[in-house]
């Protein structure tokens, strides 16, 4: 019988990576990624979730946001499609969904929320949808009835949100608690967090090796999310994509911790860009 528990590290995961690319490849061949979230106040989460997307290596990056008087352009990352959130499920080419950066917690975050759920698109669930999800049972079942893989990225206060229990308890047996998520909502999961700990089918659980405190920063966990979106866009199924996309994270702040002679100061979008160049030099 196959241990229950594997640790992650950098020979695992280059055995993870999406295929060479051909040189007959175009933007379609690499997927496109939906991020749902932005709304006001946290346009930054979705923005940088999309930034991720897009340096992880998807096709084409497209932004649903939540805020009414939502931005149409960032000048700073032009690549980016930004669209009021209703024109995201009118695409008919995505091949994911990522939502929950910046989603907030008002009623119509909740339905787009709802929407995706309903939808047969593999999902990622982070930040925002994780707390509707622990506070609307009826969201919570549709999450459980999906066929089409969701993933779900919490850090420690969003899984105690979600198993109903303290941080504390989360924290004093995170192997279960990574467990008892994929288990209770039917999806493969990472409890975020010091030695991230990634839940998929079977009871199986990975320790992640990578990452340090320099991550302990507002905007990480939104790079993570966009960084398993592109993953799933370039065709890598949803648990390597989650397995693959927790070390990519971790040794990009591993490496920027070495250039800049310690963890302070680390940002989110250096994740991205660090990432980026580790994908390549693989
Ligand atoms: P404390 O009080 O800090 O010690 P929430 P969020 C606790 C968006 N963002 N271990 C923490 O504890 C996100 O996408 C927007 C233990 C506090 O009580 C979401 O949509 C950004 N405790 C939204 O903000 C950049 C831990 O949890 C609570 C813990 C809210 O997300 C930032 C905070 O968690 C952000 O991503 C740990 N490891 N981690 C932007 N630029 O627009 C956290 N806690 O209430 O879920 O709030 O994570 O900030
Ligand atoms: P979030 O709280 O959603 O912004 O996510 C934070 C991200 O940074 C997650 O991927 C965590 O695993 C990671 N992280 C935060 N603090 C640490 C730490 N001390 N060591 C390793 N990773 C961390
Ligand atoms: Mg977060």
């Amino acid at each position: 019988r196959e241990p229950a528990s594997w640790i992650m590290d950098q020979l695992l995961a280059q055995t993870l990576l999406p295929p060479p690319r051909s040189a007959s490849s175009h933007k379609g061949t690499y997927g496109s990624v939906g991020i749902i979230g932005g709304s006001t106040g946290m346009m930054g989460a979705a923005l940088l979730a999309g930034t991720a997307a897009l340096k992880l290596g998807a096709g084409r990056v497209y932004l649903g946001l939540i805020a009414g008087k939502a931005l149409e352009v960032d000048t700073t990352q032009p690549e980016l499609m930004l669209r009021p959130v209703h024109e995201i499920f009118k695409l008919d080419q995505l091949s994911c969904l990522v939502v929950g950066p910046g989603l907030g917690m008002r009623p119509d975050a909740r339905f787009w929320l709802s929407s995706a759920l309903e939808s047969t698109l593999p999902l990622v669930l982070d930040a925002d949808a994780l707390n509707l999800i622990a506070t609307h049972s009826s969201v919570a079942n549709l999450l459980r009835k999906r066929k089409a893989p969701s993933t779900l990225t919490p850090h420690p206060a969003e899984a105690a949100r979600l198993l109903n229990m303290d941080i504390s308890a989360i924290q004093n047996d995170r192997m279960a608690a990574a467990a008892n998520l994929a288990k209770k909502f039917n999806c493969c999961a990472v409890l975020k967090g010091g030695g991230s700990i990634c839940a998929v089918s079977g009871g199986k659980r990975y320790i992640n090796t990578s990452g340090n405190p320099g991550l302990s920063s507002a905007g990480t966990g939104d790079v993570l999310s966009g960084i398993v979106g592109a993953l799933l866009a370039q065709g890598v199924s949803s648990e390597n994509a989650l397995l693959l996309a927790v070390y990519l994270h971790g040794a990009a702040a591993d490496i920027l911790l070495k250039q800049q002679g310690g963890p302070v100061g680390m940002t989110a979008s250096e994740i991205s860009n660090t990432a980026r160049n580790l994908l390549n030099q693989w």
